[in-house]
């Protein structure tokens, strides 16, 4: 009987979720079909482009998730279900900063080597209820969504099992796969199970994303986002089709220098119909509109230097902004002129940008090689290729979460006591986390050093 690997289960994983969520949400399979003939026509029309950040088979198949969950007893479980796919967590997203403020801390799961990365790169971006919060919780509350979120199970023990038995033996043998795959995807399903309506709006009170995780008594998948090759060819795409878009693309404005990060775009899903238990015991229905569709491109991820520009940048053009009350992309546009290193090699110069190098095979005999690197990179000894972004911007989620939100909530801002912050997930997760600069920085220099050895350069 043959055995799967964790990548083809990452894959399959993918697809499966995929196939789940064009069947609940309709809208996310003509967001699929667009982005793919957004994908054709940008590597048809720049076929010396279309691949710079990953193969087109890589693209095409590429998806993120995003789920929720109610407390770190789940998140560790959730980090053993993706752990048997090759997921692990990375990064550290506080959104109880974002404006306005979310009531979650997250991180994402995804494939950490470069190989695993470019075989399949699914990754969930999976946030968890902090209830201990008092800036939007009472004690009261804090108790009763504890007990609500203790007694529920997301993960049936099945699962937990396989999902074990698949980080043990990097792998399960097909029966066990499909077994997996089946509960996995089972998982993050829309559940048919009632809705305790007083509960579901006392907590939509102070936010929804409350509601969502807590109110029910299972998780799903909120939205499920393809990749695509030009974000701004699909944003009209989908208006054409009568989809209604959030009114701007997030992150980074389109301009001609190199695009980097990450730029989303997304539009708010249907009132799906829903089983509800009203106040007297009767069992009636309605709708919840949660969900998303959501779109991506990605552009290279930055070092820290990089990123902390980007951050002051982005600075600059809210003030910019708000004191001429310009249209947000003309303004971002006008500023990354302006600031922006205008080319991959101006980012590698300034060390804002993450690279692989490799050298080029151009004869070193009887050359007097440079030893700096951009040296060698203007003689031709060796090229750069831009390593792809892989995480998420809290700014970005932000507006995914906000977009999402029925209200603003009820948020008392006086009195925060909880340390729910990185080193507090690392230690309760039960699996390392990971730091995304470390695993970018660990891949360009990997490469750095097999390009200068066979130069016959030593490093320094
Ligand atoms: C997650 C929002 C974050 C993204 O793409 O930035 C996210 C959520 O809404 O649960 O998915
Ligand atoms: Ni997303």
């Amino acid at each position: 009987m043959s055995f799967v690997e964790q990548w083809e289960l990452r894959a399959r994983f993918a697809r499966s979720l995929s196939e789940l969520y064009g069947t609940e949400v309709p809208a996310y399979t003509t967001l699929v079909e667009v982005s793919s003939e957004v994908n054709r026509d940008f590597q048809a029309k720049h076929p010396e482009l279309a691949e710079r950040l990953g193969s087109i088979e890589r693209v095409t198949a590429e998806r993120h998730g995003a789920i929720r969950v109610g407390d770190i007893r789940e998140l560790a479980q959730a980090a053993r279900v993706f752990g048997a796919a090759g997921m692990h967590p990375v990064g550290f997203y506080d959104l109880r900063d974002a404006n306005p403020p979310i009531p979650v801390v997250s991180t994402a799961f995804r494939p950490i080597d470069r190989d695993e990365l470019a075989k399949n790169p699914f990754r969930v971006f999976t946030s968890m209820l902090v209830a201990e919060d008092r800036r939007f919780f009472n004690a009261e509350l804090e108790q009763q969504l504890k007990e609500f979120i203790g007694s529920r199970t997301l993960f049936p023990e099945e699962l937990l099992q396989l999902a074990d038995k698949s980080i043990e033996q990097s792998g399960l043998a097909q029966a066990d796969a499909d077994r997996y795959l089946e509960l996995a995807t089972a998982a993050f399903a829309l559940s048919p199970e009632p809705v305790d309506r007083q509960w579901y709006e006392r907590l939509e009170a102070i936010s929804s994303v409350a509601s969502d995780i807590g109110g029910v008594a299972s998780t799903h998948i909120n939205h499920l986002t393809p990749r695509v090759l030009d974000i701004d060819d699909l944003y009209q795409r989908m208006q054409a089709r009568g989809i209604t878009m959030i009114d701007a693309i997030q992150g980074p404005p389109r301009w001609e220098g190199p695009d980097v990060l990450l730029r989303q775009t997304s539009f708010r899903a249907l009132a799906e119909p829903r089983n509800f238990k009203e106040a007297d015991g009767s069992i009636g229905t309605g709708d919840l509109r949660v969900r998303f569709g959501e779109v991506e491109a990605r552009g290279i991820a930055l070092t820290e230097a990089g990123r902390n520009d980007y951050d002051r940048m982005l600075r600059v053009v809210d003030e910019r902004q708000k004191e001429s009350g310009r249209p947000r992309p003309e303004v971002a546009l006008e500023v990354w002129r302006e600031q922006c290193p205008a080319s991959e090699r101006e980012l590698i110069e300034r060390d804002y940008g993450f690279f692989n190098f490799a050298a080029t095979g151009k004869s070193v005999d009887g050359e007097n090689l440079p030893t700096d690197l951009l040296a060698l990179l203007d003689g031709g000894w060796i090229v750069a290729e831009p390593i792809v972004y892989e995480d998420f911007l809290p700014r970005s989620a932000a507006g995914i979460f906000a977009s999402n939100l029925s209200g603003e909530g009820t948020v008392d801002d006086s009195q925060d006591e909880t340390a729910r912050d990185q080193s507090w997930m690392a230690r309760h997760i039960g699996v390392t986390m990971h730091n995304p600069y470390e695993l970018y920085a660990a891949e360009r220099d990997v490469s750095f050093r097999e390009a200068i050895a066979s130069l016959g350069l030593a490093p320094d």
